[in-house]
Parts: C-alpha cells; structure tokens; sequence
C-alpha cells in the first residue's frame, strides 16, 4: 500500500431543498468520513490505498463498503460489526454562506473500533499512515487505536500524516488541545488548517505557528490558508507559500481539506517538489469546492493536472 487510513465512515444525507431541514422532505445519500474522502481521492489518482473502520452489518454498512470498494480503495481490513449501527450524519444546506453538520454516530460502529483491530503488518507494509483527528473524538477505544495505530508505524519506519480535522461537536475543547497535541507530537507532516492552528496555539502569522508545529516535533507542516493556498515549513524541504486557487463559486467546502491532504500525499508518493505536493493538494482542495459532496469533486489525474495548467497560464 502506498498510504492506509482508518477512521469513521458514515451515510452523508443532504436535503434536496436548501433551507432548513425541518422542512426537507427529500434527501440525498453519499458517503463522507474525512479519511476515506483522502483514501477515495488517492485511488482516484491511482495510488494504492486502504482504508479500515468498524461497519455496521447493516444497508448502511454494505453501502460505504461497496462503495469505498467500487473506488479502488482496499477495504480487506474493514470490519463489519453486528452489535452497532453504521454512523449517520446530515449536510444542512441553509443558505450559500450557513452550512450546519448534524451527526448521528454516537455509540456507532466505527466508535468501538480497538487497537485489537489493527492488523500490524497492514500498517508496516504502507509508505504512509494518514489519521484525523476526529477518531480520537469518537471515544476511549478509538483513541487507543490511533495511539497504537502511531507506535505501529514508528516501529516499522512508516511516515505518520495527521490532520488535526478539529470537530468541536464531538469532544470539549480541553480534551482536544491535549490529545490533538499529543498527536502532533508523534506525527512526521502534519496539515492543519490556519483556524486549528488557532485553536491549538492562538493567533499568529503563519510562519511563526508552522514554527510551533515544528517545536512540538513532527519535521513538516502543512497550514492550509484557505482561499489564500497554503504556507509550509519543512526541516529537510524548506518553506514557502503556495498561492491559492482562484474558482468562480463555492458549492460545498466540506471536504476540501481531504482533498488537500490527497493531493499533497500523491505529490509525496511520487517524490514531486515539496512546493509541488502542496500546490497539488491546494488545486485538489479548490476543485473539491466546486462540487455538492465530501467526495464527488475528487478529481482524477488528468483532471487535476488540466487545472493546475490552466492556473499557471
Ligand atoms: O472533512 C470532511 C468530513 O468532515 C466529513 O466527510 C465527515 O468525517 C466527517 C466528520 O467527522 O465530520
């Protein structure tokens, strides 16, 4: 494998209608979860990937499986588990400017998922492990299995990429500082964006919060500026700002930062410039927003290359 992620998948149902969902009365289904929108948006560009979580052995389920399987990405080491059901979540589109998330994933599949699921070889075998900070949210378990999921690639000399992926409805805000920067300790790249470096140190200019990052120990950052691009810091690769891509309408951001991490990973897998791995992600993460879904917008190899070109004209 070039790069294996786990962490939670869930049904994405979205009205059909904006407003409030109150008033929906047809819904959309998808498929999201922050690291399989990265594994979906690698294999898309084909590069090997896998992706592993606790399924319900319910439709939902099936329907992730299927799905993450038809993109190309490895789903072996996914798990089906018949005591919980498979994560919901809903996409509330009010206006172009309010976006509201409602999760229904407590007690879920993916939140029993346990370090006695790793499979040791699976993780050794890959270039990169990805991890979000959203599975540590999910519960006492899962924390445990992205510690032990971190120890197992250290061990085995696989390079660990953690996206901080700061989801505030899920855990308080001293419990992620502390746990999200203990993660960030042990992660060689970490991409955070600009409002999580925020959250993590407090306001700063990006140079000086890449420096942060840095002095916790990871030997690469990544800080996703938004529209802006991005600004990284590297001890082997240098630093610099990565301009922005300039799209005519924002459909749906959720997701871009996926999508970043997707490209920045292709770019490393295939030893591109650092500044090219992270202009990559950047040009993937501005496509992404284009497009209704976490993951509809992952674009493929031509795709991406064709807009990086016309960027640059
Ligand atoms: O980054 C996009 C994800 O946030 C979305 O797909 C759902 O994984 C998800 C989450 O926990 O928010």
């Amino acid at each position: 494998m070039d790069v294996v992620t786990l962490g939670e998948s869930m049904v994405l149902f979205t009205p059909e209608t904006p407003g409030y969902m109150r008033y929906a009365s047809t819904f959309t289904s998808k498929i999201a979860g922050a690291e399989s929108n990265v594994a979906v948006g690698l294999a898309r560009l084909g590069h090997h990937v896998g992706w592993f979580s606790r399924l319900g052995a319910d439709e939902f389920g099936k329907k992730i499986f299927t799905f993450l399987r038809g993109e190309g990405v490895d789903v072996s080491k996914a798990l089906f588990d018949g005591e919980a059901p498979t994560g919901l979540y809903f996409k509330e589109m009010v206006t172009d400017e309010e976006i509201n998330v409602y999760y229904y994933r407590g007690n879920s599949a993916a939140s029993r998922l346990s370090p006695e699921d790793l499979d040791e070889a699976y993780i050794a075998g890959a270039r990169y492990l990805h991890l979000t900070g959203i599975t540590p949210a999910l519960s006492a378990s899962c924390r445990e299995t992205v510690f032990k999921a971190i120890d197992i690639a250290k061990q085995k000399g696989v390079t660990v990429v953690f996206d901080p992926n700061l989801r505030r409805k899920l855990w308080s805000e001293e419990e992620a500082r502390r746990v999200l920067l203990d993660i960030v300790s042990k992660a060689d790249i970490v991409l955070p964006g600009i409002s999580e470096g925020e959250f993590l140190f407090g306001k700063d200019q990006p140079e000086d919060m890449a420096k942060k990052f840095i002095e916790c120990g990871p030997s690469s950052v990544v800080l996703k500026l938004g529209a802006e691009g991005a600004y990284y810091y590297s001890k082997h690769e240098g630093e610099g700002y990565v301009p922005g891509f300039p799209i005519k309408r924002v459909v749906d951001p959720v997701g871009a930062g996926d999508g970043f991490a997707a490209g920045f990973l292709s770019g490393l897998l295939e030893r591109l410039p650092f500044e090219k791995a992270v202009q990559r992600g950047a040009a993937i993460g501005a496509i992404v927003t284009t497009f209704s879904g976490d993951v509809e917008g992952l674009p493929d190899r031509k795709k991406v290359e064709t807009f990086i070109k016309g960027m640059n004209q």
